[in-house]
This record gives C-alpha cells, structure tokens and sequence, in this order.
C-alpha cells in the first residue's frame, strides 16, 4: 500500500475491516475469523481467574513465533537516554501482579443488526488474569520522559495488512495513563510465563481499558510529542456513526455483567434446559469506569437486586448470585449491571458502525421441566 493510497484512506475514513455492515448469514471470512480467535465458554464464568486456554483471544494478524534469545524490548524517543532490554534484565526489575478482566471492544458485534463484518463476537469475548510484570511507569522513570512528551507507543512484532494499510500493530496511550501505578508490561500471567497466543514473552496490559490497548508480543515503547497516527488508533477503534465520520476513539469499557447458564445445554442450540425447583444463578460483573455498585436479575421482566462479592482488584470482575425458584415453563433470564459512574447496561445493542463498546443486557432462555 502506497503512502498516498494509506493518506487517502485515512481522509476518507474508510471501513476499517472488509465493506459496509450487512445482514444475513455469516461470511466464509467471518468463520475463518471466529475459528481462530475464541471466546470464553460462559460456564468458565466460575473461576475467578481464568485458566489460560479458556481466556478469550484476539489476535488481527499472526502469532508471531519470537526467539527471546535474539528479542529485545526498545524504550526510546523523547526520553533522556534511551533503553534496550533483554528477558533478563528485565525480570530483574521490580515487579507487580495485577488481577485484571480484559474485553474485547467488539465484544457483541454479531449480535447487531446490520453488523459490522468483523470477529463475530456474541457475548463472551472476556477474560480474567493475573498479570505479573514491570509497572510501564518504572521503566519510563528510568528512560526519563521529556516535558513536552504527550503519549506513548507500544508496538508489537506482529505485522499484516487491515483496511488495505500494512503495519505492525501498535497502539498508544495519553503519557497520564502511562504512568499509572498498575499498567504492566507483563512477562507472566497466571504465575507462569505468556503462552504464545497471549503475547509471547511480554505484553502490555493497561487495566480498565478494552482489550486493544493490551498490546501483546511487544518490541517497542516510543514516547512522543504529538498523537500517534498509526492505523489502529485513527481509523480503527472508534465510535462512530458511519464510514464517514471521525468518530471518537474507544477508551475505557463499559459496565457489563453476564451468567453462567444454568441446567444443561442442548448441544446445537444451546438452549437450557433444567429441572424444577430452587436454583442458584451465578455470573460476573465488571466496568473500566468506576468500581460495579450493582447487578439486577430480571426474571420473565421482573427485577430484583443479586448478592455481589468483593472483586480481586479495581479492574478485575466480580461474583454475584441471585436465588431462583424455577417453576415449569419457559422462562427469560437476564442479567444487568450499574457502575459508580451511574452507567446500566442497555436493554437493546447500540449500534455503531465499528460494532464497538456494546455492552447489552445478557438474556438466557430456559426451558423447566
Ligand atoms: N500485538 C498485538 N496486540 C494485540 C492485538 C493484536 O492483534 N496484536 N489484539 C488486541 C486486541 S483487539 C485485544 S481484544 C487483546 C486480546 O488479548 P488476549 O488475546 O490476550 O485476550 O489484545 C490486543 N493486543
Ligand atoms: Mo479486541
């Protein structure tokens, strides 16, 4: 793609995936999409922390295979001295753990209507681990950020081509949330070291922001003087109303809460099925705005508060439980969450035309017998 070809499209505002939003069934694209990069399966809503393999994933491009003996992290641009750092020099460095959910801004987009063809994310594009790393702020007190320094770029080794554009993925962050105590450059998660598809051997992962900002397999930190313009940031990841419009860009995420399905599934419909009489339902809650005050269950319309417990961490999960007596029928179950903010997750998906930040209401359908 030419530097002319990448100016216009970006005056253009073009779709930054693959054409204007659609109807109908999914495209061959979409599948080959929903294949590689998976969702967490709802009932895995149970663990507190997240077993790797049942974390969500995203990936745009490939995982990249890295050879950590040749593989060095660069810190530089407008600092004082610039770093280049090994595995091992930077595993000495102090570190913290930090318990965190991660969403996936597109969480929900196959749900809209038209939708947006992209990963086809029902629900269930989260997570949540503990990441173990050097707090970003360390090793930018260590480099010496310049004063007129206004963002920071992370740039992973991963490299492919999105809305015609050939880049490396790479995002930035305004230098206030950069220096925050608990953004991580992460080499561990769950105790053990990143698996391949969680980015391979260290990733950033900036807390209470949607998953894109976590860049993973990372090479590179470049403070800068003036925003960055790279793809993922300008074109991708916005709010918008159409192919036309500037948009505004997606930050922080939105208080969601979903179930774990109660009673046992059918296996190609997935509809629930359970017997008769008292029941426990369980699910999680959480928001990159403000700590969740509370999670309603409405059962057939009609609401009522659940229990919440103590979350890990100011931008992990939390556990709620609500009793039910399932009496025989069909029944609808939904579940919705408030923030300190006061924001409450919708009833009915926004749309936008990236399809992202849609933070709807979870409905699940029993059958009690
Ligand atoms: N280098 C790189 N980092 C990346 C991505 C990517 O494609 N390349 N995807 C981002 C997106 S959109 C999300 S939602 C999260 C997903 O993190 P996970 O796969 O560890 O759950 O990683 C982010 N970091
Ligand atoms: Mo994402």
């Amino acid at each position: 793609m030419s530097k002319l070809t990448y100016r216009r499209r970006q005056s253009a505002r073009p779709a930054p995936h693959s054409g204007e939003p659609t109807y109908g069934p999914l495209t061959p694209e979409e599948l080959q999409l929903a294949v590689r990069n998976h969702s967490l399966p709802l009932e895995a809503l149970r663990y507190d922390v997240t077993p790797p393999g049942l974390h969500y994933v995203l990936t745009h491009f490939d995982i990249p295979h890295i050879d950590t003996s040749a593989w060095h992290l660069r810190i530089g641009g407008a600092v004082e001295r610039s770093l280049e750092l090994g595995m091992g020099a930077l595993i000495r460095d102090p570190a913290i753990s930090v318990q965190v959910t991660l969403e996936c801004a597109g969480n929900g987009r196959s749900l809209l209507k038209p939708r947006p063809l992209s990963q086809p994310w029902t629900l269930e594009g989260v997570g949540t681990a503990v990441w173990t790393g050097v707090p970003l702020a360390y090793l930018l007190a260590q480099v010496g950020v310049e004063p007129e320094a206004v963002e920071v770029v992370f740039t992973g080794v991963d490299e492919g081509i999105q809305g015609g554009v050939r880049h490396q993925y790479a995002r930035s962050l305004p230098i206030a949330e950069a220096m925050r105590g608990d953004v991580v450059v992460a080499y561990k998660m769950n105790g053990s070291e990143l698996p391949p598809q969680h980015g391979y051997p260290l990733r950033l992962v900036v807390p209470g922001w949607y998953g894109m900002a976590s860049v993973k397999w990372l090479q590179s930190i470049q403070v800068v003087t003036a925003p960055f313009g790279g793809f993922q940031q300008p074109v991708a990841y916005r709010y918008q109303h159409n192919a036309d419009d500037a948009g505004t860009p997606v930050t922080r995420i939105r208080v969601r809460s979903l179930m774990v399905p109660p009673g046992i599934p059918d296996f190609y419909t997935r509809r629930r099925h359970l017997a008769r009489g008292p029941v426990m339902l369980h699910g999680r809650a959480w928001s990159g705005e403000g700590a969740v005050t509370a999670v309603e269950v409405g059962i057939d319309g009609k609401w009522a508060p659940a229990q919440l417990e103590k979350p890990a961490g100011a931008f992990a999960w939390l556990a709620w439980t609500f009793p039910w007596v399932a009496d025989p029928g069909e029944h609808e179950l939904v579940c919705r969450a408030r923030d300190a903010t006061g924001a409450v997750q919708p009833l009915e998906q926004h749309w936008n035309y990236q399809g992202m930040g849609n933070n709807v209401a979870h409905c699940i359908r029993v059958t009690v017998e």
